[in-house]
């Protein structure tokens, strides 16, 4: 059958900011306290967009998250109008307001797993959101991101929604982050690859200064929730070294597309074993993987983590060639620009490179693959959509004039705390979800 595959991007939110929230995540930690630009930042995801599209693919949009997140203020006990519980929450906790106001959602790699129903035994399109237990900022996306996906993907003869993985303990599920396809075609039936980190059950490693988020249990439930072949799933475990280096989801070491797996080298544990379950999964579905390796000489785990190459999105073009879409970090480093230009003149599937300032988003730890959620649909699937959350030039610049009118410059951790920001960017959401043709989706607006 054949079939597109759309990146739904998130869109940032209007209280991008940089508050230092995830730890094993270095730009994120390393970033805590500067000022952001989130007018900037919207511009330079929807910038990407547009070139996706000028590209020949086709794009879809995800709402940000309402923050800061009042509902889960009040949950503390905070009481009064909405600028009360803020004000409140704040003399008493500045942390808390920070994790309930971050823009987090905007990388939506990490809002589901999405398994196309060429995949799956009932021949719909699965999705789970993740249950991003991990982190508290995180924690509080799963309820929403599930309540959006049902209302865009919302024709039950298509689309099956799961809930998320309970939560507790280590059992963290972080989404399309962590997983990928291997297959001829996006319509053809393909091998489903979950990475994990852990056990949700084993010994915490106290030799690691960072730990894994994803346990492979989470995997291993969203594979039969998704009723996935299981000879036609793999489950690869994260290096521990990568992880330990600040890799703190395998999009950061590693991208799939087609029938190609790009990754660093030290991306697995056990790599060996690790690429030979590949192959024979993919050998069962009639064809070998094109493993391109980059090896740690030509590009060291930090230099390949600080730059972002492998958070690159791998796709194909509608002429069959695939590019990969980077962050300028990689044209900046002179080993990550040289493996890249003789990576696409040699005998690799991969023919073009196009570079992207998404500077903002970096800073945060979220590139290029950090700010999509792929989705491959067939024709009938992408028709139930309608126009909603789908991309359209008119749609493109009626949202950077949105973005430019609504959205701050500037802000500072601390401006978090101002009332206005919460009527500013609640007011800047009840207009996007008319040019998204989404009808209220907001609890403000309920
Ligand atoms: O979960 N950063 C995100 C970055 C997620 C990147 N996504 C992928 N690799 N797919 C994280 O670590 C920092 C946000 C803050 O401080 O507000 C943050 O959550």
């Amino acid at each position: 059958m054949s079939a597109v595959e759309v990146n739904f991007d998130g869109l940032v939110g209007p209280t991008h900011n940089y508050g230092g929230l995830a730890y094993g995540n270095l730009a994120s930690m390393n970033n805590l306290g500067d000022a952001s630009n989130p007018r900037a930042a919207v511009l330079q995801g929807l910038g990407k967009m547009r070139a996706l599209m000028q590209l020949g693919l086709t794009q879809g949009v995800l709402p940000p998250h309402e923050r800061p997140s009042v509902k889960t203020l009040r949950a503390f006990g905070f009481t009064g109008s909405d600028a009360q519980v803020i004000e409140s929450a704040w003399c008493v906790s500045p942390k808390l307001v920070i994790n309930c106001a971050s823009a987090s959602s905007m990388w939506t790699a990490n809002a589901a797993t999405v398994s196309p129903s060429a995949d799956t035994a009932d021949s719909k399109v699965h999705f789970t959101p993740a249950n991003l237990g991990s982190m508290f900022h995180r924690a509080i996306e799963p309820n929403f991101t599930g309540h959006l996906l049902r209302r865009i993907f919302r024709d039950k003869t298509h689309f099956c929604h799961h809930h998320p993985i309970p939560y507790g303990g280590r059992m963290g599920d972080e989404g399309a982050a962590n997983h990928g396809r291997l297959a001829t075609e996006h319509g053809a039936q393909g091998i489903e690859l979950f990475v994990y980190g852990h056990s949700a059950f084993g010994e915490k490693r106290d030799d690691l200064t960072f730990q894994a988020r994803q346990a492979i249990e989470a995997s291993q439930g969203i594979a039969a929730n998704h009723q996935l072949n299981q000879a036609h799933t793999v489950y690869l475990q994260q290096s521990a070294k990568a992880i330990d280096a600040g890799a703190f989801h395998n999009d950061v070491v590693a991208v799939s597309n087609g029938t190609a797996l790009f990754y660093h080298e030290d991306a697995f544990e056990n790599k060996n074993a690790a690429l030979d379950a590949l192959a024979s999964g993919c050998q069962k579905l009639g064809f070998e993987p094109v493993c391109i390796e980059v090896p740690a000489d030509q590009v060291s785990l930090d230099t390949a983590i600080t730059t972002y190459l492998f958070n690159s999105q791998l796709i194909t073009l509608p002429g069959g060639e695939m590019a990969l879409i980077l962050p300028t970090e990689t044209l900046e480093n002179e080993h990550t620009s040289r493996y890249v230009s003789d990576c696409i003149s040699s005998n690799s599937p991969i023919a073009a490179a196009h570079y992207f300032d998404l500077k903002q988003s970096m800073k945060n730890g979220g590139g290029p693959a950090c700010l999509r959620l792929r989705v491959v649909v067939t024709e009938d699937e992408i028709a139930s959509l309608g126009n909603t959350c789908l991309m359209t030039k008119q749609r493109l610049s009626a949202l950077e004039a949105w973005a430019t009118r609504h959205y701050r410059d500037r802000l500072m951790p601390e401006d978090l705390r101002d009332p206005e920001l919460l009527v500013e960017a609640n007011t800047a959401l009840d207009t996007l979800t008319g040019i998204l043709g989404l009808g209220s989706i907001y609890d403000f607006q309920l």
